[in-house]
């Protein structure tokens, strides 16, 4: 039945969002969890294999903890803190709506947005996705803190998952985050936040253009994302860069033949 409720929005908005979709206390382990990792990860000088961890990029960025200088943490769906948010059956009644009976995670990131740090530019997750078949992949967007217009919600175009994936441009603030790319060529006056509280859930298209915005407080806005896609697909890779492929890139088998994977 959620499954169902929540395809409706989907099919022509692009996301739907699930209020109190998991306890607060899912999201406070995986913030202890990963904290611990980057706490280890800077008193060893070692990073746990697979994980990779992204600094803030800004010229000048202070902190007092380890964590206060971190944007993101990647691949991290095989630690049980956040394999066990998606071995639920909502979540994979979801996923097996959308995509098929046959689901790999293959993309974890939990995003610190510390005090001060830049949103993310408009952009589509496809543009970063060089896969056949290209579609449909799924975002799963919990949040781990409140998230809200000052400290740098998300913010989405309703419907604009229908659009083919658009030119994106280099982040052009100096000092941008990694990775960052931006759509300048597609109104977004239509766009709306998505405000939420610890435990909602953001399910989104991998098409749906969206951004978030800087955060303008004195406390981190923290989210753990996923990304889905079918089973068998193929990761290409990127040509004009040798074939080089994303090492963050990581595909878990989750549902086969619509049952969960142990
Ligand atoms: O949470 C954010 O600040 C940005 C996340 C985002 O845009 C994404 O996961 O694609």
């Amino acid at each position: 039945m959620v499954a169902l409720m929540q395809l409706q929005g989907y099919t022509t908005d692009g996301f739907v969002r699930t209020d109190s979709f998991a306890s607060a206390d899912i999201g406070e382990a995986m913030l202890d969890e990963v904290v611990t990792i980057v706490r280890q990860a800077d008193e060893d000088d070692v990073v746990p294999s697979g994980i990779v961890i992204a600094p803030e990029s800004q010229a000048g960025w202070a902190g007092e903890k380890p964590e206060d200088f971190i944007s993101k943490v990647f691949t991290l769906h095989d630690r049980e803190e956040f394999a066990s948010f998606l071995h639920d059956e909502r979540i994979a009644a979801v996923l097996q709506d959308l995509i098929g009976p046959d689901v790999d995670c293959f993309l974890s990131q939990f995003i610190f947005k510390n005090p001060g740090a830049w949103g993310q530019p408009w952009h589509q997750d496809s543009y970063y996705f060089p896969f056949v078949p290209a579609r449909p992949i799924v975002g799963l967007w919990l949040a781990i803190t409140e998230a809200t217009l000052e400290n740098g919600c998300l913010h989405v175009l309703p419907g604009s998952h229908q659009e083919p994936v658009h030119t994106h441009v280099e982040d052009r603030r100096p000092d941008a985050n990694l990775g960052y790319v931006e759509i300048v060529d597609h109104d977004m006056t239509d766009s709306v936040a998505v405000t939420m509280q610890p435990g909602d859930l953001l399910v989104f298209d991998s098409h749906l253009m969206h951004r978030s915005t800087d955060n303008e407080s004195n406390a981190m806005r923290a989210a753990m994302v996923y990304h889905c896609c079918a089973a068998g697909t193929d990761d290409l890779g990127f040509a004009d860069l040798g074939g080089w492929k994303n090492p963050i890139h990581q595909f878990m088998p989750l549902l086969r033949a619509g049952e969960l994977v142990d």
